[in-house]
């Protein structure tokens, strides 16, 4: 089954929004396989973040990421990839539409509460430079007979 990484970031901890992500991805179907609330050291924000490296904002985002707890999740799911970035909304709050959760919560993109993969490449990984194999639970349920 396909799985994504989506992380809570540094904005949506403070704001108390952990809750209210993780409730739209499981109202929807998806089911979480790991998380954890981290924070996530200066060396592993650049190589999350390598491929925008040479961006202007690098700095001020490496300096975001890192500046509180993070809370970091494996999803599952058909299709999870795709359907959770459409459920994040765009990249720029500004260009987010109302019912995502950047439209519904962000106004700027510097603090746009969460990250997603965005393809199967980054999926696997992202879910390797945050999660361990055995962090990962497989697991079966019943509800899910009524969802796929
Ligand atoms: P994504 O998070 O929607 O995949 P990316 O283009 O991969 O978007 O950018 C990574 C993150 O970098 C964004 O989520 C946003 O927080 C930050 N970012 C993107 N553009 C800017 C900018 O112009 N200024 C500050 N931060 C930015």
């Amino acid at each position: 089954m396909e799985k994504t990484f989506l992380m809570v970031k540094p904005d949506g901890v403070q704001r108390n929004l952990i809750g209210e992500i993780v409730n739209r991805f499981e109202k929807k179907g998806y089911q979480l396989v790991g998380a954890k609330l981290m924070q996530i050291p200066t060396e592993l924000a650049e190589e999350h973040y390598g491929e925008h490296k040479e961006r202007p904002f690098f700095g001020e985002l490496v300096e975001f990421i890192t500046s509180g707890p993070v809370f970091a999740m494996v999803w599952e799911g058909e299709n999870v990839i795709t359907t959770a970035r459409l459920m994040m909304g765009a990249t720029n709050p500004k260009e987010s539409a109302p019912g995502t959760i950047r439209g519904d919560f962000a106004v700027t993109v510097g603090k746009n509460i969460i990250h997603g993969s965005d393809s199967l490449e980054s999926a696997e990984r992202e879910i390797g430079l945050f999660f361990k194999q055995e962090e990962l639970v497989a697991y079966a349920k019943d509800a899910n007979n009524w969802i796929n």
